[in-house]
């Protein structure tokens, strides 16, 4: 199912794509509890939820090999726990708390953990596109065929910092692909105020860069749509933008109750709710039945309720730890 030494798998077997949905499942439910930590005082500060995105962070990470790179935004709890960060370093973040992925200095949207390829999380909007071509390029210089994948909203497109990460990547032929989630809104202004276009993908083409427009909304049609992108990257055949339309079922951050949305768009989106689209299918494939699919349900919503009680009972950070991770050390490069 994954890109590695120049081959690629396209066909992901059936414990492949059971795992997508466990994957995609644990996502939601870390969500839902993440909103319930929220309310209840737990997780400081803000935080930026991301279901009905699900199926975006599953699929892309997927194509992706080990040793890749990642660079994803404040909305990025699912892409972290989809490359495999245990749920209880990621909700141990949000706590504030040591067993935290950064020892809980960092908070809800500074999800980052070198060893799994995710180099930075960030707040500012299009910050991480360069860091993703400049970590392509430092691969392309060694040689080491590794691919940076970075991820960023539609609202992100209107940032100089998007154009000039791709016209570097487009110049510099780097193995690096942007990955845009047109949720439809930055924060609470809807995309046709801001935007001029329609389909974003248009904006990888006026840089000179290969992209596509893929539904956001299918796990396997992103799968899909990555492993050929990362596999044109490795391969030495320059960046790719994919555009994928997607929604957002919970508005822009914290207590956001999306009443900007136009009657109705919420109930239509929901109708192509990732998770059940992939439980549906699936299921109509002969791949899950029933009783797998409650089994599933029940044991991951127990690792999620489990792990957000063992963040809560870890102790929150001395002073000093505010102090310690200011400066990189080598093992880190
Ligand atoms: C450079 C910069 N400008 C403004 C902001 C404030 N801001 C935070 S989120 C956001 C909207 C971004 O929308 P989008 O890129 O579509 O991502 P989404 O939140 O929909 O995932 C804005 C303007 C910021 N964080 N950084
Ligand atoms: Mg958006």
């Amino acid at each position: 199912m994954s890109v590695k030494e120049g081959r690629v798998h396209v066909t992901p077997s059936a414990v492949d794509r059971r795992g997508w949905f466990e994957r995609i499942l644990a996502i939601r439910f870390f969500e839902e509890k993440v909103q319930e930590l929220f309310m209840d005082g737990l997780v400081e500060g803000t935080t930026h939820l991301c279901q009905g995105q699900e199926a975006i962070s599953v699929g892309s990470t997927a194509a992706l090999s080990d040793d890749d790179y990642m660079t994803i935004t404040y909305r990025g709890h699912g892409h972290a726990l989809a490359r495999g960060m245990p749920p209880e370093a990621a909700f141990g973040e949000l706590m504030g708390r040591t067993i935290g992925c950064c020892h809980g200095v960092g908070g809800s949207m500074h999800l980052t953990d070198f060893s799994r390829g995710l180099i930075g999380s960030f707040a500012i909007i299009g910050a991480g596109l360069s860091v993703a071509v400049g970590a392509a390029l430092s691969a392309q210089r060694r040689g080491d065929g590794r691919v940076a994948l970075a991820y960023c909203g539609d609202g992100a497109t209107n940032i100089g910092t998007f154009h000039e990460a791709l016209n570097m990547a487009a110049v510099w032929h780097a193995p690096v692909v942007f990955i845009v989630e047109n949720n439809l809104y930055a924060e609470y202004t809807p995309l046709q105020v801001t935007t001029a276009v329609t389909d974003l993908a248009q904006r990888g083409v006026a840089n000179g860069i290969r992209s596509r427009i893929v539904d956001g909304q299918d796990v396997d049609a992103v799968y899909e749509a990555v492993l050929e992108a990362v596999a044109h990257a490795r391969g030495d055949e320059g960046p790719s933008l994919l555009e994928m339309k997607t929604y957002r079922f919970r508005g822009h951050s914290r207590t956001d109750p999306a009443k900007y949305r136009s009657a109705g768009e919420l109930e239509k989106w929901l109708e192509r709710d990732p998770v059940t689209l992939l439980e549906r299918r699936l299921r109509d494939e002969g791949v899950l039945s029933d009783d797998e699919a409650h089994e599933i349900r029940v044991r991951v919503q127990k690792e999620i309720d489990d792990a957000a009680a063992t963040a809560a009972a870890s102790p929150p950070p001395t002073l000093d730890a505010a102090r310690a991770f200011v400066y990189a050390s080598r093992e880190l490069r």
